[in-house]
């Protein structure tokens, strides 16, 4: 299995790192907009020494309660820090993360390789650049919106919901003329979901793997780990390396982290075991 662009290729026969890069301002640096720009690149410049696979830029916190961000806000934080990664590393898989159609065409204009999308192309115009783009496409299952979907997240059958949710997206993608090797699937951790579903879908990740598609994993540092350990975001590293580890040993084709240069050192073990099987 791989995922490809007209002059990229990365195998999935070893699990890959997606490192995550947040543009978001934060508000207890009141640094500008250059500082801002310098303090991403940098991440990225040492996310690439390490050895990372794909650089996962997003301009939209998702995080539960977030508020929405306006088009020309998040260009503003994603386009100049793709165009900058690109310029100085021209091979490295570059990722942006956001539901706006807008910001995925000046994303794919700038130099992005892939779509993800939490919103799994549901926004307007979405389907149509991303077909256009002919790029891999990551869709994930949410149930509600950022802002609201913790409140009270219900399933009867969570990993039916999710299969089906699944199985109408694809459908609907390729009607909309995206190639079935460009779409990577993904259950959406944290999003709308109680620990016990989060727990549930890892134990059962392997249940996705029928649709012959790529699984992308997104637990680091998020609330199923932090709460279940009573700690900050920050101080679940070694929770976040093992989440990632378990999924990849369920299948997972590409893990989304924080904690790159640590997931890497766990990917390389994952991947002896998987060669002795
Ligand atoms: C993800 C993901 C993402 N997660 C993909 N993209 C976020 N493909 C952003 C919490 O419970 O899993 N897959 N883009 C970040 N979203 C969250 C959600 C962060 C929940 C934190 C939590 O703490």
């Amino acid at each position: 299995m791989d995922i490809r662009t007209d002059t990229k290729q990365l195998s999935l026969h070893r699990p890959q790192v997606m490192g995550i890069l947040n543009t978001t301002p934060d508000s207890f640096s009141d640094g500008g907009r250059y500082t801002h720009l310098n303090d991403a690149f940098d991440r990225a410049e040492q996310m690439i020494a390490a050895g990372v696979d794909i650089i996962d830029i997003g301009g939209e916190s998702t995080r539960p309660g977030a508020p929405a961000v306006s088009l020309a806000d998040e260009l503003q934080r994603v386009i100049p820090l793709i165009e900058r990664i690109r310029a100085r590393y021209p091979d490295i898989w570059i990722s942006i993360d956001t539901s706006k159609a807008e910001v995925m065409r000046h994303a794919v204009d700038a130099g992005a390789d892939l779509i993800n999308d939490v919103r799994a192309l549901q926004e307007p115009g979405a389907l149509q650049v991303a077909a256009q783009a002919n790029i891999p496409v990551c869709i994930m299952h949410m149930q509600g919106e950022p802002r609201t979907m913790q409140n009270s997240p219900h399933y009867d059958d969570v990993i039916k919901e999710v299969n089906d949710f699944f199985a109408e997206r694809i459908d609907v993608c390729l009607q909309a003329g995206i190639k079935k090797h460009n779409i990577i699937l993904d259950p959406g951790f944290g999003f709308g979901k109680s620990i016990e579903h989060n727990y549930h879908l890892l134990a059962h990740l392997d249940k996705f793997h029928h649709f012959e598609l790529p699984i992308l994993a997104g637990m680091s540092r998020k609330s199923m780990l932090f709460k279940l350990l009573d700690k900050a975001p920050a101080e679940c590293m070694v929770a976040s390396v093992t989440g990632a580890t378990i999924a990849a040993i369920k299948g997972a084709h590409i893990l989304r982290v924080h904690d790159v240069e640590q997931t890497i050192e766990a990917m390389a073990i994952v991947q002896m075991v998987n060669r002795n099987k």
